[in-house]
């Protein structure tokens, strides 16, 4: 390791100790800008990156709730308010088990310089609780959620702080969340993106993040003269990213052939066509059942406790979660043939995964550009919102278009290298640091 970037850690590490996502969400990004930083003094000065790397807040509160059967739940609430450098903190919720102090706070890390690339005037945040909402009514999760916001409800607002779904928080929960702010504050403000259609949310932005990844493998894939068409895809996860990546592959002519969630994969090699996603949507968000009952339905076959990668493709799309594609399995993926990775979860490359990738000169989009059309679109909800007007799917669909095709133009920028690699990694680290970085320096010491 460079001995700057592993000076650097060294200090991340003993002031945020046990927090091993969040180490390795900055280290990744220290690789990018150390030696950016060092060509470009007035950042190092002003210590931006150690700045950087300081949640502004984070807020830590208690989550006590009735289930059904009348006993009482605990359960912890947080909100990592990262960076307001450039717009009101934004990012999503996530309501998971896992969920913890280190987990959330390298997912607000990861925003910041997501949101700057979509240049929206977007800084970063991301909360939750490990709260489990598999296996919940409908009211325990409607009671659970009133009482997240009765704490949530006093750091958040439409100009301050704009909190969004993530894995476990679709829109039910942001229903439930929503409500419970106007009730807290006799107000109807958009002080929550996801919302549903008739209650201020924005057409397309259930589809957003995941159109946005395979808009921006497009990109990645025209740089090297090719498209979707006839390409087989791998994707993992099926929920909210997952389902609308596979429906736009489909459209463009490419065939998903597996999807997973924590219980396992199935493999299709038909190929995932729109009646059978259809079937997928109803399964995970009505009927809220496992993706094996997929298998026994089409006759697909399902690998229980195991992931799609082993599975030949030429395009692996990961929309599950992080650290969900291990070197070992990148090294199964390049062998097999794959020439693309687009990342819709965050973080679902472990750092010996990348480096495969870069070794051997795949096309590789990190989360923070492939999926940053998640929030584009949220940007577009705030904007809806302030205008009291919206838009329609056509006009959110080209804007996000447009998004994608810029955030690949700005990674592409930053990471074009001398022989004509495109380093995506520096490319979005990079280019989102700069407009974050440089609105600090204008700011003061804040
Ligand atoms: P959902 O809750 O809708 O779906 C998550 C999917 O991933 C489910 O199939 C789930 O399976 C699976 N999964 C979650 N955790 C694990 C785990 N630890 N091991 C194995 N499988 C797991 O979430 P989203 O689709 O919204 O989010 C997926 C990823 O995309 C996350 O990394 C999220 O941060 C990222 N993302 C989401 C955005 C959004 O707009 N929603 C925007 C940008 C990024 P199971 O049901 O069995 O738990
Ligand atoms: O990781 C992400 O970008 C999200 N979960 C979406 C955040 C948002 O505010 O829409």
């Amino acid at each position: 390791m460079d001995p700057r970037v592993e000076q650097f850690m060294a200090q991340i590490i003993s002031k945020n100790p046990g927090e091993n996502e969040f180490h390795q969400a900055v280290q990744e990004v220290a690789e990018s800008l150390i030696p950016y930083v060092e060509e470009h003094p007035k950042y190092e000065h002003a210590k931006i990156l150690e700045r950087i790397a300081e949640p502004e807040r984070v807020v830590l509160f208690r989550v006590p709730w009735l289930d059904d059967k009348g006993e009482i739940q605990i359960n912890k609430g947080f909100r990592i308010e990262m960076n307001s450098a450039i717009g009101p903190y934004k990012g999503g919720l996530r309501f998971h088990p896992t969920v913890n102090l280190g987990v959330l706070k390298f997912l607000a890390f990861e925003q910041v310089f997501k949101n700057s690339l979509t240049t929206l005037p977007m800084g970063g945040g991301k909360g939750g609780s490990d709260f489990d909402p598999k296996g919940k009514s409908d009211n325990e999760v409607m009671r659970f959620c009133q009482s997240f916001m009765t704490e949530l409800y006093r750091h958040i607002g439409p100009n301050t702080d704009v909190p969004a779904g993530d894995i476990g928080v679709g829109g039910r929960e942001i229903g439930f969340l929503f409500g419970q702010y106007k009730r807290l504050r006799n107000e109807f403000t958009g002080v929550l993106t996801g919302k549903g259609i008739e209650w201020g949310g924005s057409l397309i932005r259930p589809e957003a993040t995941g159109y946005g990844t395979v808009y921006f493998a497009a990109e990645m894939l025209k740089t090297r003269g090719m498209d979707f068409k006839g390409k087989t895809v791998t994707v993992s996860g099926s929920g909210n990213v997952a389902q609308y990546a596979t429906e736009k592959v489909t459209e463009l002519g490419g065939k998903v052939v597996t999807l997973s969630d924590s219980g396992g994969f199935i493999h299709d090699p038909g190929g995932i066509d729109p009646g059978k996603l259809a079937y997928i949507i109803e399964l995970k968000n009505i009927k809220r059942g496992r993706i094996r009952e997929y298998a026994e339905k089409y006759r697909a076959d399902f690998h229980e406790g195991s992931r799609p990668w082993g599975i030949k493709c030429d395009i692996a799309l990961p929309c599950a979660t992080e650290n969900e594609i291990n070197e070992e399995e990148a090294k199964t993926l390049v062998a097999n043939g794959c020439i693309c990775v687009s990342e819709g979860a965050n973080m679902p490359s472990t750092p010996g995964a990348i480096e495969i990738y870069m070794d051997k000169k795949i096309l590789y989009g990190p989360g923070k550009a492939a999926n940053a059309g998640g929030v584009a679109v949220s940007g577009l909800e705030m904007s809806q919102n302030s205008l009291r007007m919206p838009w329609t799917r056509e006009e959110v669909d080209k804007r996000l278009q447009e998004t994608m095709i810029n955030i690949h133009k700005t990674t592409v920028k930053y990471g074009k290298e001398s022989d004509d690699f495109i380093n995506y990694v520096n490319g979005a680290n990079i280019g989102g640091f700069v407009k974050v970085a440089d609105a600090m320096l204008a700011q003061g010491v804040v």
